[in-house]
């Protein structure tokens, strides 16, 4: 529930456990959707999911949820993938959802596009494990309307730019006829902090801070408060 600009990528993944149908099978790619799919999802026994096999490549989302609607046709499938990821191959294999989805017993294949304009997992790589500030050059990526591109293949596109649009952005998205996107513009500064963060990571992402980064106020602000909530739980 902690303010970001426009939209704390957490909050789409806590909002999600409201939503979520307990048949659902879930997929999440290499990327941030990682981090949040394992600090904020709660997955009960009668889901099921998969992350990118050994957390390795990117991509695997999409297809991932493609090959759960083939084996479990009547079963909703939700795919939580970056904007990277999409570009790579995510959005190509849209149109194979397209062809194939009223083969589908139940048509529901919803992916979740966190759009922040960034390789964001790697940004993060790059400032806890060796102290190196964010590079613009090799680390930012296109702006694309996700939503707009599922509309244009006759997929039901969605999204959405502040916090109180994602509850009935994830009702409608779950609720379609049809696969579908829900785009959320995401803040890429949020750290994914772990719970127990090493005094060598400390020390890198301080160092990154240092060495100018571009993101450093927001970074500064958003750790600061998770760790508040950290040492004062139930605030
Ligand atoms: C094919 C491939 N290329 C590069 C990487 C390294 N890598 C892991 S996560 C990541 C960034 C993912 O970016 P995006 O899909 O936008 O997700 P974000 O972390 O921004 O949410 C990269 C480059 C990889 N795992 N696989
Ligand atoms: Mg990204």
């Amino acid at each position: 529930m902690q303010e970001a600009d426009p939209i704390n990528p957490q909050r789409l993944f806590w909002d999600l456990n409201e939503h979520l149908p307990e048949d659902a099978i879930v997929s999440a790619d290499s990327g941030s959707s990682a981090n949040w799919y394992a600090r904020d999802l709660k997955l009960g026994p009668t889901h099921m999911a998969s992350l990118s096999g050994t957390l390795a490549t990117m991509g695997p989302g999409v297809p991932y949820a493609i090959a759960a609607k083939f084996c479990h046709p009547n079963r909703p499938a939700v795919a939580l993938v970056g904007d990277g990821a999409m570009q790579m191959n995510g959005m190509a294999e849209l149109i194979t959802a397209k062809k194939y989805y009223k083969e589908w017993a139940d048509p529901r294949l919803v992916v979740l596009v966190l759009n922040n304009r960034d390789l964001n997992q790697v940004t993060w790589e790059q400032r806890a494990l060796k102290g190196d500030p964010e590079n613009p050059m090799t680390q930012r990526i296109p702006e694309v309307n996700y939503a707009a591109f599922a509309d244009l293949i006759g997929l039901k596109g969605i999204r959405v730019e502040t916090p109180d649009e994602i509850e009935g952005a994830w009702d409608e998205v779950l609720g379609a006829d049809r696969p579908a996107v829900l785009e959320a513009v995401v803040d890429p500064e949020v750290p994914p902090l772990p719970p127990h963060i090493t005094f060598e990571q400390a020390k890198h992402f301080a160092e990154a801070v240092l060495h100018g980064d571009e993101g450093r106020r927001s970074m500064i602000r958003h750790s600061l408060r998770q760790l508040v909530d950290v040492v004062t739980p139930g605030r």
